[in-house]
């Protein structure tokens, strides 16, 4: 007998879903008897949080939306932080929640949240699946919108009694491939014109450069055309940061070194720019012109609002723009004689030997010890804008990092997925002492289903980067310091491993012996924020006082 569950695994299969991540509850015990006679794997998490944030990695990492799984109520709600994780960061993922029977509602309220409410401002669609016989249309649906442009999360809510109706066996829809319509010609020949008449250009890639269907076409163009770019956080590694064009990483909004080039630059190509992320600079009267290019027409911001739009599948139209750029574009480098300066300072103190290490130490050494096609998963928390700022990328999408809601609690998870994706690849997860506990329990999951994977945590005792904007506030030190279990033994109580550094130079032969020993390692290494101040507020204010001296700060109202 067929019943609405054996049609949603089927339907699942049919989308090439090969492991479901959650916790599942008794009203989804039909799915997980569906689910054992089929060749999807499930991986179980301990909290819903964790699964969500794995499901989401998958889509962000192959543009196939990962499957999660929770019960109705508590478990779904548990789901909300990675919904909005999906949704803001445009990564494909679908979520099955659980229900009581809707047809005769035998336990009153008991448990019933109305979830499908819930997850409305958090997905692109939701729905409460009300039979059986609509499953395979439902489910064929949710991929197409978890898929399309912008991708994100689709929750589906499947009653208990729905899932265990008797049903006729109904075949599942078969995808078929979907391509992005490309560019019009009008907007190319605009863009076009407006890049050759430009004098000092600058290529901007965003969040959306990183989805992997572009990552050929988005070489192809900075290649082709020889002109300069930097990156937001989130377009950190869409092309190889080894590159001679790399400008650097806007981590802050303003006032970097990197905002020197764009102080400097007429035109600005944004690549696949979301307004999600904190802005990587901000538009003003009298900057440079902004050409945007993505798979969406740019939201109007007040910090962004471009003068020209090239919308389409980025890949194939940056092509159709190279075509009308290679060649002519003599000058194209013209910024890259700021290049060294801006590189240059950026490395200060990278390879000092103070103890504990500085964010700059601990970034080289970390790049030392991760090949070129090692994946970062960043969690959230002061370092992050450290790794954004100084980490150098090869590879497409080996940072992993959220700017969008930028949540403490995913490295771990992200990590992890990165991991199973990607089993002959080294993974290091980096966070904070605050964001590594908000999912620690996830060690138990990472050594159960055998994660070779390294977690390092930058332990300062605080919630560091709050504690940063407080004194930057002038406020006094206040509320923001805990105290951490012994991270080794925590460790080690999982089944994992674990080490702590105790020196400068231990920090690189650690990190090297925990990736050689496998399985999955907790590295703990204390940091020196003193260089939160030092750096991002004394040294770039002195710079930003001395560039406005000397008058290189052109816009009226732009700092
Ligand atoms: C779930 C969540 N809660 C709170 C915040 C606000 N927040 C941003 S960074 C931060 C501190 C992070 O502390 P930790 O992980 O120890 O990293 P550190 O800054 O100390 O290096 C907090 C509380 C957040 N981004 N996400
Ligand atoms: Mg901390």
């Amino acid at each position: 007998m067929t019943k609405g569950a054996d049609l949603l695994v089927r339907a699942l299969a049919n989308e090439g879903v090969d492991r479901i991540f959650g916790v599942p509850g008794e009203e989804n015990l039909d799915v997980l008897e569906s689910l054992r006679r089929s060749g999807i794997a499930l991986v179980l998490t301990r909290h819903e949080q964790a699964a969500g944030f794995m499901a989401a990695t998958h889509g962000r990492l192959t543009g196939r939306p990962g499957v999660a799984i929770a019960t109705l109520g508590p478990g779904a709600l548990n789901f909300s932080t990675a919904a909005a994780y999906a949704h803001l960061g445009a990564m494909p993922m679908i979520m099955i929640t659980g229900q009581k029977p809707i047809m005769t509602p035998k336990q009153a309220r008991f448990q019933i949240v109305d979830v499908i409410a819930s997850m409305k401002p958090l997905t692109k669609m939701t729905r409460q699946i009300v039979s059986a016989a609509s499953i395979p249309t439902l489910v064929r649906d949710a991929f197409r919108v978890a898929m399309e442009e912008r991708p994100g999360p689709v929750h589906l809510e499947l009653p208990e009694d729905i899932a265990g109706e008797a049903c006729e066996d109904i075949p599942p829809i078969p995808p078929h491939p979907v391509e992005i319509p490309v560019a019009h010609r009008d907007a190319l020949d605009r863009a076009a014109a407006m890049i050759l008449k430009a004098k000092r250009r600058l290529i901007m890639l965003g969040a959306a450069a990183s989805r992997p269907r572009s990552t050929a076409g988005l070489n192809g163009f900075v290649r082709r055309t020889g002109i300069p770019f930097f990156t937001t956080q989130m377009g950190k590694g869409t092309v190889a940061g080894g590159s001679n064009l790399y400008m650097g990483t806007a981590a802050l909004s303003e006032r970097d070194y990197v905002h020197d080039a764009i102080d400097h630059a007429d035109l600005i190509i944004a690549i696949g720019h979301d307004t999600v992320e904190k802005p990587p600079f901000l538009m003003g009267p009298g900057g440079p012109a902004v050409i945007h290019v993505g798979y969406q027409p740019a939201n109007v911001e007040q910090v962004y609002f471009p003068h020209a739009e090239v919308v389409g599948d980025l890949g194939p139209s940056l092509e159709l723009l190279a075509d009308r750029l290679e060649g002519r574009l003599p000058d194209a480098g013209a910024l890259l004689s700021l290049r060294e300066e801006i590189l240059g300072r950026i490395a200060d103190r990278a390879t000092e030997d103070r103890w504990p290490p500085t964010p700059q130490r601990l970034v080289h050494d970390v790049r030392q010890v991760m090949p070129e096609d090692g994946i970062l998963a960043l969690d959230n928390g002061m370092y992050k804008i450290w790794f954004a700022r100084n980490y150098r990328t090869y590879v497409a999408n080996t940072v992993l990092l959220d700017n969008a809601l930028a949540t403490m609690g995913a490295g771990l998870p992200s990590a992890m997925m990165a991991a199973m994706l990607h089993p002959g690849r080294r993974v290091m997860a980096v966070c904070g002492d605050g964001g590594f506990m908000m999912n620690s329990q996830e060690l138990e999951t990472a050594v159960r289903i055998g994660c070779n994977l390294v977690v390092l945590i930058l332990e300062d005792k605080a919630y560091g980067m709050i504690r940063w904007k407080q004194a930057v506030e002038k406020m006094e030190d206040f509320g923001l310091t805990f105290g951490n279990p012994d991270f080794v033994r925590y460790a080690e109580s999982y089944g994992a491993r674990g080490s702590r550094v105790t020196s400068t130079a231990a920090l690189i032969p650690t990190l090297d012996a925990a990736f050689q020993g496998g399985g999955v390692h907790v590295v703990v290494c204390p940091i020196d924020y003193g260089e939160n101040i030092r750096v991002l507020n004394e040294e770039l204010g002195a710079h930003n006082a001395a560039r406005q001296q000397r008058g290189q700060v052109s816009r009226g109202g732009v700092p």
